[in-house]
Formats: structure tokens, sequence, C-alpha cells
């Protein structure tokens, strides 16, 4: 698999002021400055395209990426990925704060489209109350989650392989261990996405 290119396409606030849904989408979800957005860059191989930053809350609204993928000999897919704002920052003001909860329940219940969301969780610090709720909201509402602990680089090499192991527990899914700055777990990430996107068929998924 290979990104051959990949552009913004819009950004909203609401599910309903983006463009109706054209191919299938994956959205990413953590607390903020978990490393959404740089991840998404990473996948893409795109060091800007989606606005990253070290203060929290860099992320508003809904933001919609159009990535064209190489899959296999010469075929060719598109995929959307949407960037959401991050939860759980406490130093927002009342009426911001209070527009998340909305606008990421909104996007997730009403997009139709939407296949999969990505949760994002920093390895360090593990999982916590919001994010616990976050999936089991997708639960509920039948949406796929794929785990990602994000933030690998900055645990010790040999706390790696414990701490995802304890996240596997604690959640009963296996994580994809990732890193936006050594680029470890892109390939597996990708992988699952794709699956969930149905781009790969199940016979290929443990190819
Ligand atoms: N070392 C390291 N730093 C990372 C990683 N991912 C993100 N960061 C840093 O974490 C900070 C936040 O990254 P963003 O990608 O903006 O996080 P976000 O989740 O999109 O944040 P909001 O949009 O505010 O919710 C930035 O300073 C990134 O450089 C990673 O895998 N490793
Ligand atoms: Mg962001």
């Amino acid at each position: 698999m290979e990104v051959l290119d990949a552009s913004f396409v819009a950004a909203a606030t609401r599910q309903a002021a983006l463009p109706p849904p054209a191919f299938a989408e994956i959205a990413f979800a953590g607390r903020s400055n978990v490393g959404k957005s740089s991840l998404i860059n990473k996948l893409v191989g795109r060091r800007k395209l989606v606005r990253t930053s070290s203060t929290p809350g860099a992320t508003r609204g809904l933001a919609l990426f159009r990535a064209r993928l190489r899959v296999g000999e010469g075929d060719e897919a598109l995929i959307d990925l949407v960037d959401l704002p991050g939860y759980g920052y406490a130093k927002r003001s009342k009426s911001e704060r209070r527009s998340w909860g909305p606008m990421i329940e909104g996007f997730l219940t009403e997009r139709v489209g939407l296949r999969a969301v990505v949760v994002i969780i920093d390895v360090r610090r593990g999982p916590e109350d919001d994010d616990v709720q976050l999936l089991e909201f997708l639960a509920h509402i039948g949406v796929p989650a794929i785990l990602v602990a994000t933030k690998l680089d900055k645990l010790p090499a040999n706390k790696r392989k414990p701490e995802l192991a304890k996240l596997k527990r604690q959640l009963g899914q296996k994580p994809v261990g990732f890193s936006s700055a050594s680029g470890d777990g892109v390939d597996a990430l990708w992988k699952r996405i794709l699956y969930a996107a149905s781009i790969l068929g199940e016979d290929q998924r443990e190819a």
C-alpha cells in the first residue's frame, strides 16, 4: 500500500455542514493533545497537512481529508479521514467545552459512511474515563473502534511491549503501538483501517 496523495476537503463544526460522504470514512478521536492530527500526518506521509500544536485544542472542528492510495497491483482507492476535536481538555471556555460533546457525538451517530473510529490513547497515560466512555459509546452505536496507543517513542524500549499488553488486558482489544515521531505502527494501522473500510478483504487481513 502506498499513499499517492492527500488533501484537505472541508472543515465544519457540525456533521450536517460537512459535504455529504463520498468514500469510506475513518475518524480519529482521543483526548486533547494526544496526537490525533500528528498521527494523520504520519499516516499520509505529509508533515503539515493537518495542523498540530503542543498547546491542547489545536483541532477545534471536524476536518475532512482525502487520501488516494495504491493498493496492490495498480489498483487505486480513495479514503476519507476525519480529524475530530480532542476531548477532556479542562482549560476551555464553558461554551466551547459543551460544544465538543455534541459535535463529536453528532458526527459519530449521524455520519453515514463512517466505517470505524481510531481511538487514540497516550501509551504513557493509559485509558482515562472519557476514553472508556467513548469506546462504550461506539460499541453501543455499533461503530467499530480501532485502538491505538501513541507516543510509543516516549517509553523506553523495554517498557513498550508490557504497556501494550496491559492496555489489551484493560480494554479487551489489542492496540496498535504507534509513534508519529518514529513512524512505528504506520503499516499496522493502515492495515486495520483498510480492512475496516473494506478496501482490504477478510482474506488479506493477516496477510
Ligand atoms: N514524541 C512524540 N510526540 C508526539 C507524538 N504525537 C504527537 N506528538 C506531539 O504532541 C503534541 C500534540 O499533537 P497533535 O497532533 O496536535 O495532537 P491532537 O490530539 O491533534 O491535539 P488537539 O487537536 O489539540 O486535540 C505536538 O507537540 C506533537 O508534536 C508522538 O508519537 N511522539
Ligand atoms: Mg488535533
